[in-house]
């Protein structure tokens, strides 16, 4: 290639060729060169939002000339590529991110104080990518950060929502939703205008014979929406790679809008069809652990997952090869059942449009794809209806049909004496209506699945995938323990303990080899190191409790005991469990003497997390968090030893901070119920210590750190079923605890006690299917466990510091290093 370019040509644009700026200096003539031309503002008009769109578009041309080099290097090197579909990807900021990651954040640093502005500021100008819900979309995005930093050519796809999760206010402490509008001014993409795609919906599906009698089937009529193409840089730590997320925008096909109908003064409609077409990627659905069937989000699913194959198979194509080459070439990794749709498309793309037999395909697809699940909540296991499929792919639902039918004879030829199986295993649930099942179809079209930490990867063979482990061996079920990326949620969050952590290892290396941490072990007894480690951990404090003040106005004490539960509010995550403790905690101080008061550890509860809109009962919890915040931090008797917060509109930006500052946090979901949890980790690795179940990671937490390190409690999830039906068939007896509890919240202690009553009444009067009641005394136990073990500061300091080098596993790196080994079969291509 490089050949069929005359010299003269390539040293001119060799010359020409941007190079990227190597001072402060440099820096500030790339940021100003941008304020001024770019942006068109001027010394005497430039505030933090045009600093900081002028440090970022410096940013992103470095960025860029990395960015265009790898794909060049990918398509030279034309070998295997990893694609990973997921319709949610919670970046959060990027430009932070940018500036490590290429090592030019003190560079960068240094320039804009020359140009009088604090970096903190200008990094908090941006506006987080909240494309996702919670753990499932911040996963992908830790491990687009660890594909780039290990040189994996690897690819993201997903959807370009207009409106990401919304942005949550807490008023008169109700969740209130606003719509979160985060494209008015984002560097970070780049419009592909010329890469885009029709994408069809509805019409028909016919089969005939062709002239050599051949079965062919077609597709058509229905409607048409076109997908265009926006990519998004991502770049590695420390190195040139420069991976792409490709994210795709519905436009109307054929044009902006109908001329004729305008022509005809029909202005309003004249724009509805490209209005129904841009709605496709609108708005993300805000449900974390739950599926709703919905027409439009079947139609975000297909249109992202037609698109992206497209896209895949195209660029294949251009590699001449044979199709029996694709599954060395392409490995898609499927999050979670969202993208499932991608493997009927695979198959479709291959017999009707390629013209391959039925069993060839078949079998290119299932070697291509792999799938991971992410819970086993019943309500979050996706089925769409047959005859919504029907109308809006009808193709699709053929296909279905077919891959069902197969997959059935297979079964029944090898379990002829289970004929009960085939009910059991079939993609389609006979039911009113006839429902399709998402995650059997994945399965079945994978050659690998796995879940997402031990335990429930052990779970979903025993539970929701028994018979398939049956029909396909245990080799096709594997666990990959989740992890998350440390130059985001140990260097970016923690720039102080990055440091102190570096100057004892030498260097940071450990930022790339995450295991390196178990080094510190040898200075847990150095004085200076632990002195300057609990330094850190009270500074990180003090920047919460600053932030906690400008945002709630309740001040708190910085050396009082930090206990924070931040995730999506969720019945299975017990936040219902953490508040009723902490009212527990109350009426405790309450009732107690003031010598006794005066012996009390001071505490701060911290909560965070949203709920999804149309969840009622999350939301009463969020109510009452904020209530009893308003009794127990206006009460007098109680003073600084109990504060209680709710931080509004919890983000991924917000947990950088917040994640640096805890002395506990919590991860109490009922056992069995979380498969993984990844904010455990990054409250770990920066030195807090965890309360917690024998749940997800939780397992392999205490595994590495020591149960001395970790406060376990609650039951087991080998228990939970049993313990349900109790509650449903035996007399339950509340404890006395419990009950008290309940009596203050029904007696108005905080508020309208009617507001409240479906909460208690769910775990008093309706089978508590989460277990508050099994689980409230154990966890109240271990709670004054926890303050007695801060009594002993020295102590806590040590299982802090011995926690965090014991972490070195959890490191998203190994994650990808797992997926590249036993699921994808690709190499590393190191840029040169
Ligand atoms: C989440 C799980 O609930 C969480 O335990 C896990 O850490 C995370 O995926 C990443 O694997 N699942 C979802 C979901 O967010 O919607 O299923």
């Amino acid at each position: 290639v490089e050949a069929s370019i005359p010299e003269p040509q390539r040293a001119a644009w060799t010359n020409y060729s941007p190079k990227p700026f190597e001072s402060a200096e440099g820096f500030g003539k790339e940021a100003v060169r941008h304020i001024e031309t770019t942006l068109a503002r001027s010394l005497y008009n430039c505030d933090e939002a045009a600093t900081y769109a002028g440090t970022a578009l410096a940013l992103r041309d470095r960025l860029v000339m990395d960015w265009n080099k790898t794909q060049q290097n990918q398509t030279f090197a034309d070998q295997k590529r990893v694609y990973y579909l997921s319709l949610e990807f919670l970046m959060g900021r990027a430009l932070d991110n940018a500036m490590l990651n290429a090592d030019v954040k003190d560079m960068a640093r240094e320039g804009l104080s020359q140009l009088g502005f604090r970096m903190e500021d200008i990094i908090s100008q941006e506006h987080d990518a909240a494309l996702g819900n919670g753990g499932l979309g911040r996963l992908a995005a830790c491990f687009l950060d660890s594909m780039a930093s290990m040189d994996i050519p690897a690819w993201g796809y997903g959807l370009r929502y207009r409106y990401g999760i919304f942005k949550q206010e807490i008023i008169d402490g109700y969740q209130v939703e606003v719509p979160d509008y985060w494209l008015d001014f984002n560097p970070w993409e780049f419009p592909r205008h010329d890469v885009s795609v029709d994408i069809q919906f509805y019409g028909n599906a016919s089969k005939f014979q062709d002239e050599t009698g051949k079965t062919v089937a077609v597709w058509e009529g229905g409607e048409i929406v076109n997908a265009v193409a926006y990519d998004v840089p991502i770049p590695g730590y420390k190195t040139a790679t420069t991976n792409n997320l490709r994210l795709w925008g519905s436009k109307a096909s054929g044009g902006e809008f109908d001329f004729q109908k305008f022509n005809r003064g029909e202005y309003e409609s004249s724009v509805s069809d490209q209005q129904r077409a841009e709605t496709i990627s609108a708005v993300l659905y805000p449900n974390d652990n739950l599926e709703r069937g919905k027409e439009l989000r079947l139609k975000q699913q297909y249109f992202w997952c037609a698109a992206s194959l497209y896209d895949i198979v195209r660029r294949f194509k251009k590699t001449k090869r044979a199709w029996k080459d694709f599954p060395s070439q392409v490995a898609i990794q499927l999050n979670d059942t969202h993208p499932t749709l991608a493997i009927p498309e695979l198959q479709r793309i291959l017999v009707d449009l390629e013209g391959l037999e039925w069993d060839e395909a078949w079998s290119i697809v299932q070697k291509t794809f792999g799938y991971t699940n992410h819970t086993v909540l019943p309500e979050a296991l996706e089925k769409w209806s047959v005859p919504l499929i029907q109308h809006l792919l009808p193709r699709h639902l053929q296909i279905i049909y077919d891959i069902n039918l197969n997959f059935l004879q297979y079964v029944e030829r090898n379990f002829p004496k289970d004929r009960e199986m085939l009910g059991r295993v079939s993609i389609i649930e006979e039911s009113q209506p006839k429902m399709v099942r998402m995650a059997y179809l994945a399965v079945i079209g994978s050659h690998k699945v796995n879940g997402v930490a031990e335990l429930h990867s052990d779970l979903i063979k025993t539970t929701i995938f028994k018979d398939f482990v049956k029909i396909y061996g245990p080799d096709k079920f594997t666990n990959v323990t989740n992890g998350i990326t440390p130059r985001r949620w140990l260097h970016q969050a923690n720039p102080r303990l990055s440091a102190l952590i570096a100057s004892k290892l030498g260097g940071y290396d450990f930022l790339k080899d995450l295991t390196l941490l178990h080094k510190l072990e040898n200075f847990v007894d150095d004085k200076e190191f632990r002195k300057e480690f609990a330094e850190i951990k009270l500074a990180n404090k003090e920047r919460l409790a600053k932030y906690i003040h400008e945002t709630t106005g309740v001040t708190v004490n910085p050396k009082a005991l930090f206990d924070i539960q931040v995730k999506r509010m969720h019945e299975y995550k017990r936040q219902q469990l953490n508040i009723f403790g902490v009212i527990h905690r109350y009426l405790a101080i309450k009732s107690m003497s003031p010598e006794d008061r005066k012996k009390l550890a001071p505490r701060v509860s911290i909560f965070g997390g949203k709920a999804a809109p149309g969840y009622w009962m999350a939301k009463t919890v969020i109510h009452l968090i904020c209530e009893v915040g308003r009794v127990v931090n206006n009460d007098k008797d109680v003073g600084d030893l109990l504060k209680v917060i709710f931080l509004e509109d919890y983000n991924v930006s917000k947990a950088e901070i917040i994640c640096p500052a805890s002395d506990i946090s919590e991860h109490i979901s009922t056992a069995g119920t979380e498969a993984s949890g990844t904010s455990n980790m990054k409250f770990v690795l920066n030195g807090g210590l965890i309360i917690g179940t024998c749940d997800g990671a939780n397992i392999e937490i205490t595994r590495e750190v020591g149960e001395n390190n970790i406060f376990l409690f609650g039951n087991l999830a080998e228990d939970v079923d049993d313990l349900r039906h109790a509650h449903i068939y035996q007399k339950y007896e509340l404890e006395p605890s419990l009950a008290s509890v309940f009596d203050a919240i029904k007696a108005g202690t905080f508020g309208d006690a009617g507001n409240f009553s479906a909460l208690v009444n769910g775990i008093v009067e309706h089978g508590d299917y989460y277990l508050v009641s099994d689980d409230f005394v154990s966890y109240c136990k271990t709670h004054e466990l926890i303050d007695e073990a801060y009594g002993d500061r020295e102590a806590w300091v040590t299982k802090c510091i011995q926690s965090v080098a014991r972490m070195g596993f959890f490191s998203s790196d190994r994650c990808i290093d797992e997926y590249a080994e036993m699921i994808w079969n690709v190499e590393k291509l190191v840029p040169t």
